[in-house]
């Protein structure tokens, strides 16, 4: 059996948490008078042991076995982690506690007493901007000022007939469906101000930036630099090669020219995004398995946390849709998040 301290008032009678469940209530705490606490988002105060000082955090205490504390460990979001706590009586038990290196970014709200007081301040200031979008394999935590919405390859050459993906012997028709929730996160970024980049995969005129094996694959009866009926097939300004018009680009907004799969690949945009401090990427786009994912796993690789929209991507393969979407938040997201744009856009709300 396990005694754990839960930082604030507010779990009890709240349907406790849900890893909560099964342990045993065992009353409203203190700890020690050494702990500091910080504003997370007005919404709960946030904590860390000082060496000195700080204040008493209330909280409450529970008894659980061995397998719930395991299921409360791995149920916590990251920002969250489990250490020791000191409660007012001396005793030491386990506490959920928020990590310094997330809290030192929060005011200190220590010299109110506790978060009842801070909030009932006149002083009260907002100096956390961090959001969450409610997303899988759990909520996104981002930063809005760090953050750019990347559109993949909207254009028509993948999404209206006569292009490159119909030339593959695709449907056209099936990446359709992501129009609609693409714009809607598309409006949401553009209300918040948030950076946007559309990328356009394609080559140059003179085709000396197309690999012979990207040229041939396939064995079609046309290939890329072909003329089909909305111009040379994945060339740069050809009306093909054009992002779509119900998801253009408007002023402002940066238009990365790609020649891979991969958005990083032969481009500037990891300069431009370092350039922008941006460190957190909501995407959509198309095609889910193909130049969605390419990107997403390179931006992870580079250190950018990746929320993909699922129904602003497109696949012309259901199935690729949804084992592609699965593929990136399985085994705790290992490519990174995954939400609907209903949730985007709620996230990205003010
Ligand atoms: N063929 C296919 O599914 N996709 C691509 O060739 N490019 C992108 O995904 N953009």
């Amino acid at each position: 059996m396990k005694t754990l301290f839960v930082n604030g008032t507010l779990m009890r009678g709240l349907a406790l948490h849900p890893n909560l469940d099964g342990a045993e209530f065992l009353g409203e705490c203190k700890t020690a008078p050494k702990y500091r606490l910080y504003s997370i988002n007005d919404i709960h105060p946030g904590m860390y042991k000082v060496q000195a000082g700080g204040v008493a955090v209330s909280g409450e205490l529970y008894r659980l076995s061995d397998e719930t504390w395991q299921k409360v460990k791995a149920g916590e979001p990251r920002h969250l982690y489990c250490g020791p706590v000191e409660l007012e009586n001396g005793k030491t038990v386990d506490g959920i506690l928020y990590p310094e290196s997330k809290a030192e970014k929060y005011l200190d709200i220590s010299k109110y007493g506790d978060w009842r007081k801070y909030m009932a301040s006149k002083n009260k200031q907002e100096v956390f901007t961090m959001k969450h979008i409610m997303a899988e394999p759990y909520e996104f935590d981002f930063e809005p000022k760090e953050t750019a919405l990347v559109m993949i390859d909207m254009q028509r050459d993948f999404l209206e007939p006569g292009g490159f993906g119909e030339m593959l012997g695709n449907d056209v028709s099936r990446l359709r469906t992501s129009i609609k929730p693409a714009k809607k996160v598309l409006d949401a970024a553009r209300k918040a101000k948030m950076p946007v980049i559309h990328t356009r995969e394609g080559h140059a005129d003179h085709l000396l930036d197309l690999q012979p094996n990207k040229k041939i694959r396939g064995r079609g009866d046309k290939s890329i630099g072909d003329l089909g009926p909305m111009g040379r097939i994945l060339v740069r300004g050809e009306k093909g090669h054009d992002i779509i018009p119900e998801l253009y680009p408007i002023e402002g907004e940066l238009v990365v020219d790609k020649p891979g799969k991969d958005a990083f690949y032969a481009t500037d945009l990891e300069h431009v995004l370092r350039q922008r401090g941006i460190k957190y990427l909501i995407l959509g786009g198309v095609t889910t398995e193909v130049c969605v994912h390419t990107t997403v796993r390179a931006a992870n690789d580079r250190g950018f946390e990746c929320l993909v929209v699922a129904d602003a991507t497109g696949s012309y393969f259901p199935e690729f849709q949804r084992v592609g979407l699965e593929m990136i938040k399985a085994q705790g997201g290992i490519f990174g998040w995954v939400a609907n744009s209903d949730a985007v856009v709620k996230g990205l709300e003010p």
